[in-house]
């Protein structure tokens, strides 16, 4: 059965994928901004898979980011063996074989393709609720303790991708060439962030320092890229594309970006955008629980640095989109980008609003022994 979608020849890709069994059906699946992903609906029994287009012209080395995911899916698949876990499928990603035994296949118009097996019964949700950001913390801080000791370093599959000081200059380097003609209209916005830019980049001053580590980080830790059962139990982390060596930070200042916002980050009401301190404290409950163990009491001190630190990043990266002309982010009408920015803007100011109190929740959950109830 052929099955076109978006003018795409899907079973002539899937055929070049050691899959079984016949297909049904093909349909979108998820929301990323990045890749394009479609659920493969099997006949039968056998399981339904995912394929997906890796975006190249983001991911640059497919080679180096497929590695990557193969090194820390089988890490992870044998620590849970090793805990003799129950249910490790739909714990963990699969990767689907092309003929060639490589986990992509790059078709003839030089797009890069790849298959998972679909985690049945799963589900991704979109809202965050204190049960599921308390969850999600636990295991994204335990996605990070299980990686602490991959056996070989990974490569950035994005290089410099949550760099402070980097993201900084492509925004100057934006603002300099006003390639859409866009400068005039954001100025504001621009001395706003001037004001602080320097104080966000202070991970990268205390790395060369020698101050702080880099440790593998899931680096777009959102709550649709954690999969559920239909109890509403976390399953599996997923869309590793950016697995790669970071800072801490980005996995927790990430999560409470879209998380902890008290909307979508491209809602243009910004009466509705602010800080939910309520999910705050279950997120870092949930994540100090696991990771507090391994992490060092610079990086824990600088948490709510990373907080406010996201959506400024995210700010910066949307404005940089903006006035380079919509080259990065799917944009679905002309001033997204500018709406997403002054989303980003707010909330940063509302978080900032809270940087005293996010301190003294942290330390008080450190004086106890026991952090969840
Ligand atoms: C991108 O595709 P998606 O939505 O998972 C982006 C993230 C941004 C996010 C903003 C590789 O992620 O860094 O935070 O959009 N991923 C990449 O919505 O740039
Ligand atoms: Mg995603």
């Amino acid at each position: 059965m052929t099955a076109m979608l978006h003018d795409i020849d899907t079973a002539s890709i899937l055929a070049q994928f050691e899959i079984q069994g016949m297909v049904k059906e093909v349909k979108p699946l998820g929301n990323g901004l990045i890749n394009d992903t479609y659920r493969i609906v099997t006949e039968g029994t056998v399981p339904d898979y995912v394929l997906q287009r890796i975006n190249n012209a983001i991911f640059q080395d497919v080679d180096l980011l497929q590695h990557n995911i193969e090194v820390v899916t089988a890490h992870i698949r044998h620590k849970l063996e090793a805990a003799a876990a129950d249910d490790i499928n739909r714990k963990v990603l699969r990767f689907v074989p092309a003929h060639d035994g490589k986990t992509y296949y790059r078709d003839e118009a030089g797009r890069y393709w790849r298959v998972m097996v679909f985690i049945p019964d799963s589900v991704t949700r979109e809202a965050v609720t204190p049960q599921s950001a308390c969850d999600c913390g636990m295991a994204f801080g335990h996605f990070e303790k299980m990686l602490v000791d991959v056996p070989e370093p990974l490569g950035e599959t994005i290089p410099d991708f949550h760099n402070m000081e980097l993201r900084w200059r492509q925004l100057c380097d934006a603002i300099k060439n006003n390639a859409a003609g866009r400068l005039n209209e954001v100025r504001a916005i621009v001395e706003e962030l001037e004001r602080d830019a320097g104080e966000m980049c202070q991970a990268e001053r205390l790395y060369r320092e020698g101050r702080l580590p880099k440790r593998i980080c899931h680096c777009d830790t959102k709550v649709n890229n954690m999969l559920f059962d239909q109890q509403g139990q976390v399953l599996c982390v997923i869309d590793l594309d950016t697995v790669m060596p970071s800072f801490i930070f980005s996995d927790y200042g990430d999560f409470l970006r879209t998380g902890a916002n008290f909307t979508a980050e491209d809602d243009p009401d910004l009466s509705r955008v602010g800080f939910n301190e309520e999910i705050f404290k279950a997120f870092t409950t949930g994540y100090l629980e696991s990771a507090r163990e391994f992490l060092t009491p610079i990086e824990v001190e600088l948490l709510p640095y990373a907080v406010a630190l996201f959506p400024f990043m995210q700010c910066v990266r949307f404005l940089t989109d903006y006035l380079n002309g919509d080259t990065y982010y799917k944009i679905k009408y002309p001033t997204h980008n500018l709406d997403r920015t002054r989303n980003q803007l707010a909330l940063y100011r509302d978080v900032r609003r809270h940087d005293q109190m996010m301190a003294d929740f942290i330390h008080s959950l450190l004086n106890q022994t026991t952090l969840t109830t």
